[in-house]
């Protein structure tokens, strides 16, 4: 199909089809590959103010004097606003997503490098920028908490002096899982294996930053606010609330979005200042954050010190798994999860093994770090325990002497297990493990590789082959059980067909790049019979789509992908009733298929679906049956989706420069229906690519005085193209039994499945010098420590 400026628009997918499910290019990518994308930066509303803010120096110190007098004076700027002036109008702290409170602007102490201390509005950038030198302040340093093991000492300072009688650094506990029957399935066990493991700090660093551009209207007292939100829904609630402008007079606005990867589902104080700045002077107002604002202010992710403990039978069994988590929180705690879950869906860390027992506790604690807490494609925490279980299951392997395949074939979740309920609560919904694994190990020719790998070590070379296999939880969430700041986690959907039989499909979900525009107006398609092209999928506009959570822990196809499905089959009722009238039968008597409703047994009695559309506006409709063809859901699943895979990592390392080079990378993922198979390993793509970078470059760290090392690209490295394989994937289906179409999450499956491949490759490849474990980054010198008997410095 050739669009009439010559762009393909769609070829047929596997079977052919016109419409509906299958391989199509993205509708989206006619605008962003002819550079017509419009982000928020891109806007330009007149009379337009810019906004920069003054961050701290320091990570932790007592703020005692600020003079803003010479700002004030220079001659383009409008307005200068510290954190005394926020707290004069209640607006110098706001909620966070976690139930905790985050300083807007400084007024007591600053707690990381990088806080907000002040702001000024300015004409223009540059000025505004300039503007922030003049600001004088006078800091009495304090000592900074940078390592979380030792952040509950006695003497260490404490961060939260905000919070009445806070007299310690701990931000919360939890536990799950059963502690006795853990420890009996510890003592029946032969083999005990202990494992001390970090999963470092790393930022999701999107190519576009964060910034909004906040427009308040005193006249008609309208809140307008452009912003780069995975939520517009959910922000523009908790703008109600900081902001005291009613919630039916804000409209939030998230245009195209340059990546977000969870960086951009928390509020930031940037976007309080913006709209602070613009009630106050009446202007639109700009802010756009730069690189080093997003690296070292922004929601970071993981920084998780794990303990992680095996237990299991000499032939292999596994009995019993304990995790014990430190989890740095950083200086607030700004974890977007819901409400119930404060370590997040860590609780799935027995990952996809039928394991008898086990038992996690977990402390976490407020650090002088940046806050923020899931973000980088993690469904919330998965990736941590998909790390977690999989290097332990191949410690075990390595204990038992036994190839890490074999290990997992013996304590894989069975097909017939499902729906399986894990030791820690939670109710997988279907998947066929071994299938799985068998379909990555035959793309691999695991068993050539592994006779190539003896011959390549009798060489002395070091090839490690890695295997992880996993279990992800997304589409959160059943609303009775899931919240995000008391907002239940359901998600609305509309849809109208007009006279014309062209659609209009409104979400509440908000994509940044995973071609939503594209594959909703698919299963539109698929249920509806219009050819995608001729469906228009509106998003991103509070003031356009109705109520819904918004895009993260890969909720869009398993909540709002199921609302789409639900609202075009109540239109599809409604058609039907139409169909009867036009045809004179019973809406019993007509059957569905092919985008037209027909009378059974007598097939050339037929009405198509642009013909119902027009007669639903223009013709006699049946008694009782309203005009117009449009509906309205809200759906709250009824449990989530559970994707699974198998992913196989080859790594050669080089032994005179430790050097790690991914040779190959296999990825078998189950999301149950494919929507769009092209977008589905696209996603996988970018997913093993953030595995890679994460396995073996990334890493935000601190210097004792907590500054932050990682504040540029220079030093914060993303893997590129050199640095990553030709990708091979593959699949399984196995649809979820409890979602319209069958269809799972896979935004994020393959961030949270590779990290654990490509470690476990290095470690097999390290096996000659009796490596065990290795943390990531396995940066050279990392890899070479290791290989020299040295432990990796924390
Ligand atoms: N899809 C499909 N068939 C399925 C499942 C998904 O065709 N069975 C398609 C969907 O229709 C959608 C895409 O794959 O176009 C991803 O769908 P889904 O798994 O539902 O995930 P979300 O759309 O909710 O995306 C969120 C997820 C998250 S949480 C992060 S983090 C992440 C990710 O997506 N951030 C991304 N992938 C990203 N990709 C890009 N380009 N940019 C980001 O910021
Ligand atoms: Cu945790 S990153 Mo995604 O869920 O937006």
């Amino acid at each position: 199909m050739t669009a009439a400026d010559g762009v393909p628009t769609a070829f047929p997918d596997n079977d052919g089809k016109p419409v509906g499910h299958g391989r199509m290019l993205r509708k989206e990518d006619r605008r962003f590959i002819r550079g017509r994308g419009r982000f928020v930066d891109d806007r330009q509303l007149p009379g337009m103010l810019y906004l920069a803010i003054l961050r701290s120096p320091l990570a932790h110190a007592r703020i005692t004097r600020v003079d803003t007098l010479a700002a004030e004076a220079h001659p383009k700027v409008k307005l200068v606003m510290t954190g005394a002036d926020l707290a004069a109008r209640n607006l110098a702290w706001m909620p966070t997503l976690s139930h905790d409170v985050q300083a807007v602007l400084a007024t007591d102490k600053v707690r990381f490098q990088g806080q907000e201390v002040a702001f000024v509005v300015a004409e223009d950038r540059y000025s505004a920028r300039d503007a922030l030198e003049l600001i004088d302040i006078d800091y009495e340093e304090l000592p900074a908490v940078v390592d979380v093991r030792t952040a509950l000492a006695s003497d260490a300072p404490v961060i939260r002096t905000d919070l009445e009688g806070k007299a310690d650094n701990l931000c919360f506990e939890w536990e799950t899982g059963d502690a006795v029957a853990t420890d009996a399935a510890f003592a029946a066990a032969d083999v005990v294996v202990l494992q001390d493991m970090v999963y470092p700090r790393v930022h999701p660093a999107p190519l576009e930053t964060c910034g909004a551009i906040a427009d308040y209207d005193a006249i008609d007292e309208k809140l307008t606010i452009w912003s780069t939100t995975q939520a517009p829904h959910l922000h523009r609630t908790l703008y109600a609330l900081f902001s005291g402008v009613p919630e039916h007079k804000i409209r939030v606005v998230s245009p195209d979005i340059g990546g977000g990867f969870g960086n951009k589902v928390p509020i930031y104080p940037g976007y309080l200042c913006a709209i602070t700045a613009s009630v106050v002077l009446g202007k639109p107002v700009k802010w756009t954050e730069d690189r080093s604002e997003n690296l070292t202010s922004t929601a970071f992710a993981r920084d998780y010190v794990m303990r992680g403990e095996i237990a299991a039978t000499r032939d292999g069994r596994i009995l019993g798994l304990r995790s014990t988590v430190l989890a740095d929180h950083g200086a607030f705690n700004g974890m977007a999860t819901p409400t119930k879950y404060p370590g997040g869906f860590y609780g799935v860390f027995t990952g996809s093994y039928d394991i008898e027992a086990a038992y996690c506790r977990m402390t976490a604690v407020h650090t002088n770090k940046a806050p923020g807490g899931v973000a980088y494609a993690c469904s919330f925490r998965i990736t941590e325990a998909v790390y977690f279980v999989e290097r332990m299951v191949d410690r075990l392997a390595a204990e038992l002497d036994l190839d890490p395949v074999e290990l997992r074939r013996r304590n894989l979740i069975r097909p017939d297990q499902f729906p399986y309920r894990t030791r820690t609560g939670w109710v997988y919904d279907s998947g066929d493990y071994p299938a799985t694994l068998a379909e990555a190990l035959r793309i691999a020719g695991y068993d050539d590789l592994r006779r190539e790998q003896a011959q390549r070590r009798a060489r002395g070379e070091l090839m490690g082959i890695g295997v992880s296999v996993f279990t992800e939880a997304v589409g959160a969430g059943p609303r009775a059980d899931m919240d995000i700041f008391g907002l239940g986690m359901a998600d609305g959907c509309e849809l109208r067909i007009h006279p014309t039989g062209k659609a209009v499909v409104r979400l509440s979900v908000q994509t940044q790049g995973q071609g939503h525009e594209t594959t909703f107006a698919q299963i539109v398609a698929e249920e509806i019979g219009i050819p995608p092209a001729d469906i228009e999928v509106v998003h991103g506009d509070t003031d356009q789509t109705p109520f819904g959570m918004g895009t993260y822990g890969s909720r869009s196809t398993p909540v709002s992908g199921a609302a789409a499905v639900l609202v075009t089959r109540k239109v599809r009722d409604k058609a039907r009733l139409i169909a009867a009238g036009m045809l004179e039968v019973a809406p019993t008597d007509l059957e569905w298929g092919r985008g037209a409703f027909r009378v059974a047994g007598d097939p050339a009695k037929s009405v198509a679906i642009a013909e119902i559309a027009r007669h639903a506006y223009g013709g006699s409709l049946p008694p009782g049956v309203d005009g117009g063809l449009e509906a309205q859901v809200t759906y709250d699943p009824a449990n989530l989706t559970f994707p699974n895979g198998a992913y196989i990592c080859v790594v050669d390392v080089d032994p005179g420069t430790a050097v790690v080079k991914v040779r190959r990378f296999v990825a078998v993922d189950d999301c149950g229906t494919r929507i769009n198979p092209m977008i589905v390993e696209g996603q996988v793509h970018g997913g093993l690519t953030d595995g890679v970078g994460m396995a073996l470059m990334e890493m935000i760290s601190f210097d004792e005085e907590g500054n932050c090392l990682g504040a540029s690209l220079m030093d914060y490295l993303l893997p590129t193209a050199v640095e990553v394989p030709d990708w091979e994937t593959g699949y399984t289906v196995t649809p979820s039994p409890h979602h319209p179409i069958g269809a799972k999450g896979i935004g994020e499956s393959a961030t949270v499945g590779s990290p654990p491949a490509v470690v476990n490759a290095v470690v097999d490849a390290l096996k000659p010098f009796g490596v065990r474990h290795a943390d990531m980054p396995l940066t050279p010198s990392r890899v070479w420590d290791a290989m020299s008997g040295r432990a990796a410095p924390p």
